[in-house]
């Protein structure tokens, strides 16, 4: 990385030397995965959203990669709550922030979970994760604005760290609005923007089937196809939520020129999904090197001078 470009940022009060890390999915269920997560270049570590209890997920095949992205119908298999909690002191070895995602199946496992997290430091903020596509039987709390402050309500009465959210993609201006005036009532330090784009279908054609088992072939959508509303999110959400609110970027990054898009249309840390599942956890050291190859080249020394900056034509 050129010496002269600083790739820092702050998420929820806590420092990250690099912008850019996981987004909670691909390789962050175990403490292995979470460790090397720890050991990259990655700014922070995520781990996988977290029930109360452990879960095995949806039967497999759930995650197929295809060449422009991939489908998933994981169905929250994670180790439980307890597991990423007692991660927390381990992760403080590595020296960066440690986010926890916490994606109860109901409010009052929500409630539960964040409960139970309370007190403990070394869990620098959590991502409540608004927009799991997967559960059969659970639609996705991001698209009822009802729900989703009666949620943040009662979530707010009890969280002790940080709080975020993940949220689903909007593709309905009015919609961005709704979900914006609801997040803009509480006191949310980031949200993330987004999650994969739900129920989508991937066809074998040699074999006239469908490529994942769970929910009848259907499920999230991430890769390529997501970028371009995912910087629409990002977009929208920068230009409607309060200013204390960050925006994190999650959504069709494979190269540092994906990156420098998500920050410019306001993003203040990237995170990376399906490149990440498909390279390891080197993408985050060459990402790195592309993205200050490129702000070096434009003579921007930290992304703060470009942050937010898109420019429109009128
Ligand atoms: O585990 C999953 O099936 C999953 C989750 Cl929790 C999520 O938030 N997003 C996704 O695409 N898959």
């Amino acid at each position: 990385m050129p010496r002269s470009v600083s790739l820092a940022t702050t998420i929820a009060g806590s420092s990250l030397t690099s912008c850019l890390y996981n987004a909670s999915g691909p390789l962050c269920t175990t403490s292995e995965e979470l460790d090397a997560l720890g050991n990259s270049e990655a700014g922070a570590i995520l781990s996988k959203s977290a029930t109360l209890e452990p879960r095995a997920g949806n039967p497999e095949p759930r995650y197929v990669e295809t060449a422009w992205g991939s489908i998933n119908s994981m169905g929250l298999p994670n180790e439980g709550y307890r597991y990423y909690l007692e991660y927390a002191r381990r992760a403080q070895s590595f020296g960066k922030p440690y986010f926890m995602s916490v994606s109860g199946l109901s409010h009052d496992d929500n409630i539960e979970i964040v409960r139970a997290l309370a007190g403990e430091a070394a869990i620098s903020a959590i991502e409540l994760n608004l927009s799991c596509p997967n559960v059969p039987g659970k639609p996705q709390t991001g698209y009822d604005f009802e729900q989703s402050r009666a949620l943040l309500e009662r979530i707010f009465e009890y969280v002790d760290q940080p709080l975020g959210v993940k949220l689903p993609p909007y593709f309905d201006l009015p919609h961005f609005d709704m979900m914006a005036a609801v997040l803009n009532d509480f006191p949310i330090a980031f949200v993330t923007c987004v999650n994969s784009i739900g129920n989508g279908l991937v066809i074998d054609v040699q074999a006239e089937s469908v490529v994942i088992k769970p929910k009848s072939g259907f499920g999230g959508i991430g890769g390529d196809f997501i970028k371009p509303t995912a910087l629409a999110n990002v977009r929208k959400f920068y230009t409607l939520l309060r200013e204390d609110i960050a925006i994190i970027g999650c959504g069709g990054v494979k190269t540092g020129e994906d990156a420098f898009e998500h920050i410019l249309c306001g993003a203040s840390a990237v995170q990376i999904g399906t490149q990440l599942m498909r390279e390891g956890v080197d993408c985050f050291a060459r990402i790195a090197g592309e993205l200050s190859t490129i702000m070096q080249a434009k003579g921007y020394r930290d992304i703060d001078s470009f942050r937010g900056k898109l420019k429109s034509l009128d």
